[in-house]
């Protein structure tokens, strides 16, 4: 297996496991944990991967900067053609359009999926020589008031190899295109820089220069404050035939591109990028994996609160059982009737632990998220009296054999069942005698009978949590991905280690 083999496997693993799972517990920081497993995926698998299995495809070079500073007319310039429509209107470009030859249309229509061909996006296929070797790519501006060009702006810069940053003279020292440039530079990419809309007057053109230059050395974009390492485009007029510059002015442009198309130099330039790729996608996991932890940490209080409140409704009832309040005193009634009281009982304790957990989870902002989505989780559970009702009737089956030997005829011991479970229940009806007397006073009996019915409660109560504890498994992560992950990007940083060395 060749560095690059092994570097690509460990790749596609890390990949898997980022695949593998959501983040889903719902909070303020939901989407944008989601968001970046989401980007890193998707640069690994639509920037890295291919590009890893493709060395020699054409650079993908990226048209970036701010809004109106003249990238769609860049783009035209270099096509000679009417490619992407400029326009007065900021922001103009709202959708990716890709300028690569015909030859390699297919390519990105694969890797920017589902980015083109919505609205007036599309790929512009052309003969140029230069695109055998490179495609250049449109991008809407980056620090657009549209939330959509901004994710849009930073998919189609996760598959840039190259960045082209245009800059208008008149506002080149704008703070926005500086947060955008450190994005850039994060990922390790190269960056031709372009000052468009230069003035006539020489000396105010070098100033200018020179000021962009050191700007773009103090935040280490440049080696060196030269202004011969900016292309400067002047202010001209703009062909209506193809919405672009006049050709030599983007000459000295087309140049350096052409240069980097060579073979040589385009396989360094694809390792910079990609060396700037994977360092990203090793620093990333540490957040993704922290992301795991905070969400794992956030289900184990909420299922943590959920056991207490139905635990402590659980010692509440074993209390009521002891001291006999568990059902209120009245009537000795028929069997139905207690059968009905005893159900209730045990839905209402039902009902008081999920009031209770509902209450502790409202406190945390995750739980409050969570019970929006489950409002009927402030009272027990819509099955619970039925199951209450089950385990009533055959606890007091249970009682009722409990007189078999003694009372034989069955509507005879249906009533002392009755009589002695209202005993059992309220400590009321004493003036029982018989058989019914006997049981009550066997302490062993009573003891065990009890036991039955704190079982037969426990199994309503857990029954009630299953849709707290549901819910809480439906948003976990499994136990140990945040370690997997972990080992996974170590794994590609060694082989990446080995590859770039
Ligand atoms: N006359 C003249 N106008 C220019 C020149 N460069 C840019 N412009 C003006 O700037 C406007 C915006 O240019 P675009 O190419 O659409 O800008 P953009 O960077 O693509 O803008 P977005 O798509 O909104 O990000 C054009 O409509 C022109 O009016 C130039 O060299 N000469
Ligand atoms: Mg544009």
């Amino acid at each position: 297996m060749t560095a690059a083999d092994a570097l690509r496997s460990s790749l596609e693993d890390l990949s898997g496991a980022l695949e593998s799972f959501q983040f889903r517990v719902p909070g303020p920081d939901q989407a944008a944990k989601e968001r970046a497993r989401t980007e890193l995926v998707r640069s690994i698998r639509e920037y890295l991967l291919p590009r890893l299995e493709d060395p020699d495809a054409p650079v993908v070079a990226v048209l970036v900067g701010p809004t109106g500073s003249g990238k769609s007319i860049m783009l035209n310039s270099f096509a000679g053609e009417r490619a992407s429509e400029p326009g007065a209107l900021r922001p103009t470009t709202r959708s990716p359009v890709v300028w690569a030859n015909r030859r390699h249309v297919r390519r990105y229509q694969k890797l920017l999926g589902g980015l083109i061909g919505r609205g007036d996006a599309g790929i512009v296929a052309g003969d140029d020589p230069i695109t055998e070797q490179l495609t250049v790519i449109d991008a809407p501006d980056f620090d657009s008031v549209y939330a959509d060009s901004r994710i849009i702006g930073e998919q189609v810069l996760a598959v840039a190899d190259l960045c082209i940053f245009i800059a208008s003279a008149l506002r080149y020292a704008d703070a926005a295109a500086w947060r955008f440039l450190d994005q850039i530079r994060m990922r390790g990419l190269p960056i031709l820089f372009v000052l468009n809309r230069l003035g006539p007057d020489p000396e105010t053109r070098k100033l200018i220069l020179a000021d962009f230059a050191a700007l773009l050395k103090d935040r280490d974009l440049l080696l060196e404050a030269d202004a011969s390492l900016i292309f400067d485009v002047s202010e001209q007029v703009i062909y209506p035939r193809h919405g672009g510059l006049h050709a030599d002015a983007v000459a000295s442009i087309r140049q350096e591109l052409a240069l980097i198309s060579d073979p040589a130099l385009r396989r360094a330039v694809v390792r910079q990028s990609t060396e700037g790729a994977v360092a990203e996608v090793i620093d990333k996991v540490g957040g993704i994996a922290q992301g795991i932890g905070a969400d794992r940490s956030v289900v184990t209080a909420l299922h943590t609160l959920a056991e207490e409140a139905y635990a402590n409704e659980l010692s509440t009832s074993k209390q009521l059982i002891a001291t006999r309040r568990l059902v209120a005193p009245g009537p000795v009634g028929d069997r139905s009737s207690v059968e009905r009281e005893l159900a209730s009982a045990m839905s209402r304790r039902a009902g008081v632990a999920a009031r209770d957990a509902a209450g502790a989870w409202d406190d945390m902002t995750e739980g409050h998220a969570l019970l929006g989505v489950a409002e009927t989780l402030w009272r027990h559970g819509a099955e619970t009296p039925e199951v209450a009702e089950k385990e009533s009737a055959a606890w007091l089956d249970v009682v009722e054999n409990s007189l078999a030997p003694a009372v034989r005829r069955p509507r005879a011991r249906r009533r002392a069942a009755v009589k002695l479970t209202r005993t059992l229940l309220t400590g009321e009806g004493a003036a029982v005698g018989g058989a019914v007397a006997e049981l009550v006073n066997d302490e062993a009996w009573r003891d065990r009978i009890l036991a039955d019915l704190t079982d037969r409660i426990a199994t309503v109560l857990a029954l009630d949590a299953d849709r707290f504890l549901a819910l809480t498994q439906r948003v976990d992560i499994s136990d140990g991905l945040a370690a997997t992950i972990r080992s996974l990007a170590a794994q590609v940083s060694e082989r990446a280690g080995e590859f770039y060395r």
